[in-house]
């Protein structure tokens, strides 16, 4: 199939938008056969479908690399709660929070849980998402954290989308282990990680590095049985105060360290060294009104790829749009619109190990979206505002 008469961003390259005006396509199957100037199409393609994008935009299609998209009920009370007053924090500590999502999670079927989520994952496809990350989390007990895992998979099964799958037993000390996070780890959090492993549910392992969670010794404990089992490891790190996880997921060689709030120059420099990914998630900054916003410039000065993501979850950040998440980048966190493009695309694909995703470049994986835009910069710039106007998932329209 050719696209042509099209204006593209190809993200060849982090340092511009890497533009070709009057550009086309030439797309063999799932992948991306030839991309260029349309006068400069090699005569050697068979072509036997044309498209003409009437000069529409096309960019690599969104990838969000950080979701909680599977949940029970919603937190809209504590939201209420927060602003007469309560902090995340203390909420966390009165049973809420967290907790609170845990229950509605496990007294919750597999079938509400699915049809819940794929409202979700329905906006996220309608801003031009072709692939998303989704994470366990809170079931925090074995059956609990399968059936979400479950669901997750279910999801690339109902919907034309592609899923990878995060553990993440280790998001809070469930009520049953209160006072003993050390007991949870060892025997709920690891010996559910393995069943979920044994049956093909985990692309990846995540935990919740902060205070009100688990400590880097704890997290050590979880990474060492992933890398026993060949699985890749990320971590929340840094989110709402500094005890050292972007440090210890540098020292596991992690795919990202998310958040990152308050994260330093010196744990910029251990990404750096370790070729882990910064993800931000604006979306949680705002809804928590934090005031600290992550290193943005030791992450440029030591050229640690920043990827850009939702964190749609019900507690610290209930936003499903990648759009909306561009344009806090830039306004709360000072991303340049390249900037927060390649986090929802290149970078993104990176956090997740994807190499041959996020760039529109011969031999990627040809997941496109087609915008009603003139430039690239529009995306990030507009709020509440969507101009997809189509998607290519695959090689497919
Ligand atoms: N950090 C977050 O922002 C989410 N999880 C995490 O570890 C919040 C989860 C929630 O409040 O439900
Ligand atoms: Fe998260």
């Amino acid at each position: 199939m050719l696209l042509t008469n099209a204006k593209i961003a190809t993200l060849r390259t982090d340092d511009d938008f890497g533009i070709i005006e009057a550009g086309a396509i030439v797309l063999d199957g799932a992948r991306i056969a030839w991309v260029g100037a349309a006068g400069e199409l090699p005569g050697e393609y068979q072509v036997r479908e044309t498209q003409d994008l009437d000069g529409g935009l096309v960019t690599p299609a969104l990838i969000d690399c950080h979701t909680h998209v599977v949940f029970g009920g919603n937190r809209a009370a504590e939201f209420e709660l927060r602003l007469n007053g309560a902090s995340y924090e203390e909420l966390a500590k009165a049973g809420g929070g967290i907790a609170s999502t845990v229950a509605a999670t496990r007294a919750a079927s597999e079938a509400e849980l699915l049809a819940d989520a794929l409202r979700r994952v329905d906006a996220m496809i309608a801003e031009g998402v072709t692939l998303i990350e989704v994470k366990s989390g809170y079931g925090l007990d074995r059956g609990t954290e399968l059936k979400m895992l479950r669901v997750a998979r279910q999801l690339a099964r109902r919907r034309p989308i592609e899923v990878r799958t995060s553990f993440l037993g280790a998001h809070a000390v469930p009520p049953d282990h209160t006072g003993n996070a050390d007991a949870y780890i060892d025997e709920v959090c690891i010996p559910t990680l393995r069943a979920a492993h044994g049956e093909g549910l985990v692309d990846a392992v995540d935990g919740f590095c902060e205070g009100i969670a688990f400590d880097t010794v704890q997290m050590a404990r979880v990474f060492a049985v992933a890398h026993e089992l060949g699985l890749p490891v990320k971590l929340h790190a840094e989110q709402l105060s500094h005890i050292g996880g972007t440090r210890l997921a540098a020292a596991h060689g992690a795919l990202s360290a998310d958040h990152v709030e308050y994260a330093t120059e010196a744990d910029a420099r251990a990404l750096a060294a370790a070729g882990t990914t910064a993800v931000l998630l604006p979306g949680a900054f705002y809804t928590l009104r934090e005031t600290q916003a992550p290193p943005i410039q030791a992450f440029r000065d030591h050229g640690v790829p920043m990827a850009l993501a939702t964190d749609c979850n019900p507690g610290s950040s209930p936003l499903s749009s990648p759009l909306l998440a561009m344009n806090m980048a830039c306004t709360l966190f000072r991303l340049t619109p390249l900037e927060a493009l390649l986090g929802m695309t290149a970078h993104a694909a990176r956090a997740l190990g994807e190499s041959g995703r996020g760039r529109i470049a011969r031999g990627a994986i040809a997941d496109l979206c087609v915008w009603d835009a003139a430039h690239p910069a529009e995306l990030a710039y507009r709020i509440g505002f969507n101009p997809l106007r189509s998607r290519i998932f695959g090689g497919a329209p």
